[in-house]
């Protein structure tokens, strides 16, 4: 049985962890681990995190000192997975727009033959709920764009994904230097440019209904120029 660990990053999620963690618990394989990466979130999240990790031996958290982006907390939460002899990583986000029932389908893609699988909202039987029209468009320009200038990936941006461990072992995640959501962009175009079998599942997105999502304008501007230079970064065979 493949040891399967879900990385979690929280950053003021009081009010999603404990069903979340709950809920992960009751759908991973046997064996399977939940990992909280939490940037000292101000809410209390951390203290909740070491609370849910005294009582279940499957949970374990990280702290971190600062708030660095998304993409920092998931390479420190990568390699603690991989130390922790973690056969397949996942990615999913504490909100509830990725529904943690959706998990074992990510785990039978990989364990079907894909080194990474990714929850897909823009591939049939896929989709979103409650987004409005600003949200709708960024991501589905973002994309649009990141299949023009890179990858033939229909939905490159999502945060909810399966990766086999060699994958995260190849693509070097000291050179990952994406803070937000350009991150997700960027781990995905690696493991493509290293040849690994990138599937997409039929996933439906929702959006969150407790706490604030960290979506913001920096967010958006790091992905319009961080996609390119991942482009000049393969043209100059850096990639
Ligand atoms: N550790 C850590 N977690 C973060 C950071 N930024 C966001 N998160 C977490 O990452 C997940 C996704 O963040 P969201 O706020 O939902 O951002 P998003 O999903 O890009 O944006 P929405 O689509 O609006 O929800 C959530 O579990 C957040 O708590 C960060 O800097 N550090
Ligand atoms: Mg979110």
């Amino acid at each position: 049985m493949l040891v399967a660990v879900a990385c979690v990053p929280t950053y003021n999620e009081r009010e999603n962890l404990e069903p979340m963690v709950r809920a992960l618990g009751a759908v991973l394989p046997v064996g399977g681990r939940v990992l909280v990466i939490d940037d000292s979130s101000p809410d209390g999240t951390g203290e909740i995190a070491d609370r849910l990790a005294a009582e279940l031996p499957w949970m374990e958290v990280l702290h971190r000192s600062r708030k660095e982006g998304l993409g920092r907390a998931y390479v420190d939460g990568f390699r603690h997975a991989l130390a922790s002899g973690a056969d397949l990583v996942l990615q999913i986000d504490c909100d509830f727009s990725h529904d943690p029932s959706d998990v074992p389908r990510l785990i039978a893609a990989v364990e079907a033959g894909a080194d990474l699988a990714l929850g897909s909202r823009y591939v049939a039987g896929g989709g979103t709920a409650n987004w409005g029209l600003v949200r709708r468009l960024i991501s589905r320009c973002g994309s649009v764009y990141t299949q023009a200038l890179l990858m033939p990936i229909h939905d490159a941006t999502g945060g909810f994904k399966c990766f086999r461990r060699r994958v995260l072992e190849e693509i070097d995640l000291d050179r990952v230097d994406a803070a937000g959501y350009v991150f997700q962009i960027e781990t995905t175009y690696r493991a493509v440019r290293k040849g690994f079998r990138v599937v997409e599942v039929p996933i439906h997105f929702t959006d969150r209904t407790a706490g604030q999502s960290k979506m913001s304008r920096a967010i958006v501007l790091e992905a319009i120029w961080k996609v390119p230079r991942l482009r000049v970064a393969t043209l100059r065979r850096h990639l």
